[in-house]
């Protein structure tokens, strides 16, 4: 029998604690995380959803087509250089109206921040995990704040600045081992950590393309992998185009994503993503 994909969005409170990503993981297949930027400057959709309304009419619309974690941010870390730093005021202003409201959907929520205290301050709101794209590398109050909680992590790898000349597989290793330490020192287990590599910050699109390639590299870690690679900019250097043309090469690079384990994908358009996924998931099971 072909499985179809239903989804509806969940009574209110349903979405958080400390085993949500156990609870997530339990569903046995890739997780698709939606995006929502509450931004001026994210590098596709800037300005889209800086209105509070717009912002709580797109989570809704991510939930409904099918997303089991909705990743909110209001400061864009601009892959590709140039992110203005928010002030932690601006930055909880723009969430302030919106987060309750998109928490209450009861779909887990991830706080996308790199600011401990915008993360201890969503998670006391009903956020669901942490979304870090230094890897508890930057704020040094970040694992503290994630260990109190009981929150789960997503540890993402990053540089400041890319260079061609490195091994990539092993620069992602040794930054997550460098952040599993800083973890463990703060005591947050295990089985509440997600590694990213960090599609698009600070690597050459070669290397971005070599880690969704090489993802299996750091299965041995025995922790879940999350792949961003939603219009990034190494598709345009296969397929030029601009960011909001780049759903196919969003799609084929998830796909081959979840091919080399990816267990979350981290995506704009979440109703393609799961129709996507659904398909390959039919075809791999009629092998
Ligand atoms: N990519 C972006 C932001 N946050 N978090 C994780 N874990 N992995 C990613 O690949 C990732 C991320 C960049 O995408 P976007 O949020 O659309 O852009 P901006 O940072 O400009 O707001």
């Amino acid at each position: 029998m072909i499985a179809t994909v239903a989804h509806r969005v969940s009574a209110p409170g349903s979405a958080s604690g400390g085993d949500v990503l156990a609870r997530l993981l339990a569903k046995a297949r890739p997780l698709v995380m939606g995006v929502l930027n509450i931004t001026p400057d994210s590098f596709s959709d800037g300005g889209h959803f800086l209105d509070p309304q717009a912002a709580i009419a797109q989570a809704r619309r991510l939930a409904m087509e099918g997303a089991d974690i909705l990743d909110v941010g209001a400061e864009s870390t601009r892959p590709y250089g140039g992110a203005v730093r928010v002030p932690l005021e601006e930055e909880r202003a723009r969430l302030a109206p919106v987060l309750s409201d998109v928490i209450g959907l009861g779909v887990p929520v991830s706080i996308d921040t790199l600011k401990a205290s915008v993360a201890a301050w969503a998670l006391d709101l009903g956020a669901a995990i942490v979304n870090d794209v230094w890897g508890l590398q930057r704020d040094p109050d970040m694992a503290r704040v994630v260990a109190e909680h009981g929150a789960p992590v997503i540890i993402m790898h990053n540089r400041e600045t890319a260079d061609p000349a490195i091994d990539i597989v092993a620069d992602v290793t040794s930054f997550f081992q460098r952040s599993l330490e800083i973890a463990a020192r703060a005591g947050i287990p295990h089985d509440r950590i997600v590694l990213d590599p960090g599609i698009g910050f600070g690597k050459t699109p070669e290397q971005s393309v070599i880690c969704i390639a090489r993802l299996d590299a750091w299965r041995k870690f025995g922790m879940p992998l999350l792949v961003g690679a939603s219009r990034k900019r190494f598709i345009h250097t296969i397929a030029p185009s601009d960011p909001m043309e780049r759903l196919g090469g969003s799609l084929a690079a998830h796909l081959l994503a979840v091919e080399n384990g990816a267990a979350i994908v981290r995506v704009h358009d979440v109703a393609p993503t799961v129709q996507a996924l659904a398909v390959a998931a039919a075809i791999r099971r009629a092998r």
